[in-house]
Formats: C-alpha cells, structure tokens, sequence
C-alpha cells in the first residue's frame, strides 16, 4: 500500500523531473533563437520560425482542420513591388505572361484579332447584381499588364512601393528563381499568416478590423467607401505587420503559393506538405488550377473574406489578374547571400 509520504516524495520527484524538462527546453529555445540571431538576414525578409500549427477551418473549401507541421524559412516581409520586379525585367529582359499575345492553341475559339496581349482589370458594377458570376466585374483589357495595371492608358508612375500584379504563376515562379528563393507552400503560407496566433480568424487576432487590411469597405462590386484610403491597390506596409512581422498578409493582393488546388485537405497530420499532386477544381475540373492566399483590395464579407489565414481560392496559373501578386520564401537553410 503507498504511504501518504511516499506520495509526497513521488510528487516532489516529479515536480523536480517537470522543472528540469522546463528549463532545458527553455535552454534549447534559447540556443536556437542565439543560432537564429546570427543567421545572415536577407533584406526585407522575416524569419519564420516554423513548428506545428492546425491548419484550416470548418467553411467549406477550407478544411477539414488538421495539425501541420512546417519547417523554419525566411519570407518577403512584403508582396513584391513594381520596383523590385521592374528590377529583374531589366536584368533578364523578362516579358511576362500578360505581354505576350495568347495563341490559337490556347485559345481555339476566339477570333484572331481577338488574340491580342491583355489581362483582366477590375471593372466593378453600376449597381447591385447577384454574386453568383464573377464574369460581370472583371474584364480582360488589351494592353493591361504590370506595367499598365488597368490598360495602356494607366501606369505605374510613382507605384513602386505599389505590389505587382497580373503576373501569373510562371512570372512569379521565374521572379523568386532569379531572386534565389522559391514561393512559399500554401502551409508555409499560413503558417506565417497567423503570426504566431493559434487558430485566430485573422491574422492579428479574432476581432474583425478595418485598420488592419486594405480591403473593400461598402457593398461589393458597386460601391466602395474607400474608407481604409485605397480603393484599388495600396503601397506595401501601409497597414499594421502580423506577429511574425510582416504586411498585408491580409487583403491588397491574392499571393500564389505552389501548391496544386484541391477543394479540400487529407486529414492526416503533415510535415511540410506540399499539396496536391495535381490540380482539381470540380467547377472547372479541366483547369490548371493553385492555391492562392491572404485576400485583395476587392475582399468583402458579403462576397470573400479570403483575408483570413485560412482562407484560400483557386486561380487559373496562367491568368493575369489586377488582384493577384505574390511573395518569395528562403527555405530554413541559412541564406547565402544571392542578391
Ligand atoms: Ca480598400
């Protein structure tokens, strides 16, 4: 029979085993945020310190909810600006997407003087409509593109701090190749989205705000109150970074992850995962389809509230898009320097 003592002594045993565990644990963070400190620091990039996270939500398309594990990694504390992508354009003669006329092959049943280079522009509405099709607000432009953000009478003259858009997938992919880094998974994504907040709704906590993201303030598509200053696109870091210091991980641009889009996640727990094997979009089931995240200027609760970390679309990779940049990751290995 155990004796009231012994199980003083049982519990003192313990106490002391649960204290010694603390502080080594306490002592391994602290060695690693020490090794962490003297990691070379690329410009403009946050440290992300990976570990586990419940990734998801209960809405649909964006669960189910599941534990996720990613690694460390270094990410843009910014969307990419027109001055950083008008900087490699000059050096590698780039021409994206968007500035090139779409073929027959492409495109089989559009007549050919309709082949023409463009992206699609935002247009809005003159009054309320049904949201059921998107088709009524967007518009494909002859001569949009990054440089012309809503057609050829429109330029980036003094935007360079404004995020690039109408980039597709590739133009992105090509723009963190040359910077030495890669775009993020969607779970890399996420993971830094939420800031170090378990579970919140956004990305600075559960409380819906209209200070912390540009977004669309009245009724979507016909009336914008512009009452966060922006009624397109804003500079970057024009509002509060998340936890893990970085900006506009909510709304001002969709960013494109690599991930293959699904409609829904394996339940299983995942270390680093990286999506699906292939694209599938049961509305458009033969779609070239990824995952993008974090929201745009055009986000509305009563249309998208795609500015919560959880949220997240599915966009065709190769259409250009006046709501849609994207930002680079450096993998937790330690940086080594390019550019
Ligand atoms: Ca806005």
């Amino acid at each position: 029979m155990r004796s009231v003592s012994g199980l003083i002594v049982l519990a003192l045993v313990c106490c002391a085993c649960s204290e010694k565990a603390r502080v080594e644990r306490r002592n391994r963070e602290l060695a690693q945020a020490v090794a962490d400190s003297r990691r070379p620091k690329p410009p403009d990039m946050r440290w992300i310190p990976g570990g586990e996270f419940r990734m998801g939500s209960e809405n649909a398309t964006e669960g189910p909810v599941h534990p996720v594990t990613v690694s460390a990694l270094w990410m843009d504390t910014h969307e990419l600006t027109n001055a950083e992508f008008a900087k490699f354009a000059k050096a590698t003669g780039y021409v994206t997407v968007a500035e090139k006329a779409p073929t027959r092959e492409e495109f089989p049943d559009v007549p050919a003087e309709k082949l023409v280079p463009g992206a699609l522009v935002f247009t809005g509405t003159a009054s309320a409509v049904p949201l059921n099709d998107y088709t009524q607000w967007w518009t494909y432009r002859a001569g949009a593109n990054w440089h012309h953000p809503q057609g050829r009478d429109t330029d980036i003259d003094g935007k360079d701090r404004y995020p690039v858009v109408h980039v597709v997938y590739g133009d992105a992919a090509a723009y963190c190749a040359w910077a030495g880094k890669r775009l993020p998974t969607e779970a890399e994504w996420e993971f830094a989205a939420r800031g170090g907040l378990d579970h919140a709704t956004y990305a600075w906590g559960n409380q819906r705000s209209d200070k912390m993201a540009n977004l669309w303030e009245g009724e979507f598509p016909h009336h914008n109150t512009g009452a966060d200053g922006f009624q397109r696109t804003a500079p970057v870091g024009s509002f509060p970074p998340n936890g893990y210091g970085l900006v506009d991980m909510a709304g001002n641009v969709w960013e494109w992850t690599s991930d293959w889009y699904a409609p829904s996640f394996d339940p299983a727990p995942a270390i680093n995962p990286a999506g699906p094997r292939k694209s599938y979009d049961p509305i458009e089931p033969n779609t070239q389809k990824r995952v993008i995240k974090g929201g745009s200027f055009l986000c509305n609760d009563s249309y998208c509230s795609g500015y919560r970390p959880s949220a997240r679309m599915a966009a065709e990779v190769n259409t250009p898009m006046e709501h849609i940049g994207f930002r680079c990751v450096i993998g937790g290995e330690p940086w080594s320097g390019v550019r």
